[in-house]
């Protein structure tokens, strides 16, 4: 069954209303997703409501400083803040929709953690009247909106689907481009039955441009979850690239971008691991769900989650060697970059913090952390006391190693840099200003010749008849 679309007549400017038919809407969770979402809406004329739990983040969202960090939030909040249209408050009032965006993280063992969603719920049921529609966003197992329904009907008395609607609508935004995405990006709505998936889709347009795909709550929730598993195993297969490239002495940013000449290929970029909040947790959701048919899926978070420790041991290694030459001195290494991807400040789940703090522990190197996106106590007591400007860490570095790469670290001063080694985990290098490394600043990405030729020799004595195989000394 082909999902129905909806798609906005391309002029269709947003639906203006009066306020007094404005719909009331309840935004619960007001975080990277949450509280974006609630500013478009009142943006749209709806009358907003955010509820969060965190006293301190209604209080900062009151005064117009909010705790998340996303590009044009406060000039946006200021639009909507002491207006008709939106504050934020920690308890829960009647309204027409509630929207859930509240985290969905995974427990110890790695199954969704699906408290703050029914915490939510049962606030919601001490409010919730016939006729109103709840729009969960919070990504979720493949059932849960079903079982959200039928816990509300519990909980009110209410019957789902006929005095209550509810449906799944996942977010699908890139952190840093919210504002935008929230309104153009096409909208995937499952609904617990037609009627709910109406209602909801009659919701979003007012204020989303992309197209609305209506289908069922199981399609919508398993949508999200294949999206961000399909980008963890092909990033998953970008870092076992890089550790094949890595044993043949080969730059894997070079190898890829050859590959991707291919009109039908495109590998993603290996990294220092794979961070933030979504897909470094999404794909177990589908794991707890369907164990039997996610073998590929586990073995993937296996590759990105081994990713960082990995990076570690090639470290290690690049410094073990360089002591070789300079045994009276502790080598000093700047890391370039703690965040859990280039450009953003969320260092959650981040990979590079987690080596940073790794090194810092092992301290068999002097660990210098440059991290220009993120305040150095955000960082933790343990790293904030090595962060370095990248002036003074370049300075000071005896190897430099690239594990985000943020937009400022690509205009390294040719002169400052002219005699350091580099060894390169995000690409960082391998972009049109590479020319300022020479070649044999490469500590790592491309080996040295030394290294490359012995490992033909190693290779070549297991090949019958090679001159290597008649030289015993490399069996
Ligand atoms: N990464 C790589 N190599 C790549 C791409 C990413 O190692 O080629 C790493 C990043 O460094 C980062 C992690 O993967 O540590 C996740 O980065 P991301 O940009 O893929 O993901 P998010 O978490 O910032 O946003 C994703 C997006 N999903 C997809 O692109 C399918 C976004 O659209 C979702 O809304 C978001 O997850 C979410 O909320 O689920």
């Amino acid at each position: 069954m082909r999902a129905h679309v909806i798609t906005k007549e391309k002029d269709m400017s947003m639906k203006k209303i009066s306020l007094n038919e404005a719909k009331k809407v309840c935004v619960v969770g007001l975080g990277y997703i949450g509280l974006p979402t609630a500013i478009v809406a009142a943006q749209a004329g709806l009358r907003v409501v955010g509820i969060d739990v965190n006293e301190e983040a209604v209080a900062c969202i009151n005064r117009c400083c909010p705790i998340i960090q996303e590009p044009e939030i406060v000039q946006k909040l200021k639009t909507v803040l002491n207006t008709e249209y939106f504050y934020a408050t920690t308890m829960y009032e009647p309204a027409d929709f509630f929207i859930i965006a509240v985290p969905t993280p995974f427990t110890a063992d790695k199954k969704a953690d699906l408290s703050y969603v029914f915490a939510a719920a049962t606030s919601i049921a001490g409010v919730l009247k016939a006729g109103d529609t709840i729009i969960l966003e919070s990504t979720v197992p493949v059932g849960t909106t079903k079982i959200l329904g039928q816990f509300l009907s519990s909980k009110t008395g209410l019957s789902l689907g006929k005095d209550f609607f509810v449906a799944h609508c996942p977010e699908r935004v890139l952190p840093g481009n919210i504002f935008h995405e929230l309104k153009v990006n096409d909208r995937i709505i499952g609904g617990v039955d037609r009627g709910s998936t109406q209602h909801v889709a009659e919701f979003y347009k007012y204020f989303v441009s992309g197209d609305l795909y209506l289908t069922t709550a199981e399609t919508a929730e398993m949508a999200k979850l294949i999206e961000n598993s399909y980008r963890d195993v092909n990033i998953a297969f970008a870092h076992q690239v890089a550790s094949m490239a890595q044993v043949a002495g080969i730059d894997p940013y070079e190898l890829i971008d050859l590959a991707n000449k291919h009109p039908r290929v495109n590998i993603l970029r290996p990294t220092s691991g794979v961070g933030g909040h979504c897909l470094a947790v999404d794909p177990y959701f589908l794991v707890e769900t369907f164990p039997a048919q996610t073998t590929l899926l586990k073995e993937a978070r296996a590759v990105n989650e081994r990713r960082p420790l990995e990076v570690i041991a090639a470290i290690e290694q690049k410094v073990a060697k360089w002591k070789e030459s300079h045994a009276t001195k502790t080598c000093r290494v700047l890391l370039l970059g703690a965040t859990y991807k280039a450009d953003v400040d969320d260092v959650r789940e981040s990979p590079a913090l987690q080596i940073a703090r790794t090194l810092i522990k092992k301290n068999e190197m002097e660990v210098l952390v440059c991290e220009p996106n993120v305040a150095k106590q955000a960082l933790g007591p343990d790293v904030a006391r090595h962060a370095v400007s990248l002036q003074e860490g370049v300075e000071a570095a005896d190897i430099i190693v690239c594990l985000v790469a943020h937009t400022p670290f690509k205009s390294l001063d040719k002169k400052l840099i002219a005699h350091k080694k580099f060894i390169d985990f995000c690409g960082l290098l391998h972009t049109p200003h590479e020319q300022s490394i020479s070649q044999e600043q490469f500590f790592w990405a491309a080996c040295s010749y030394e290294e490359v030729a012995q490992r033909e020799k190693i290779r070549m004595a297991h090949v019958p008849g090679s001159s290597a195989y008649e030289n015993e000394d490399v069996k």
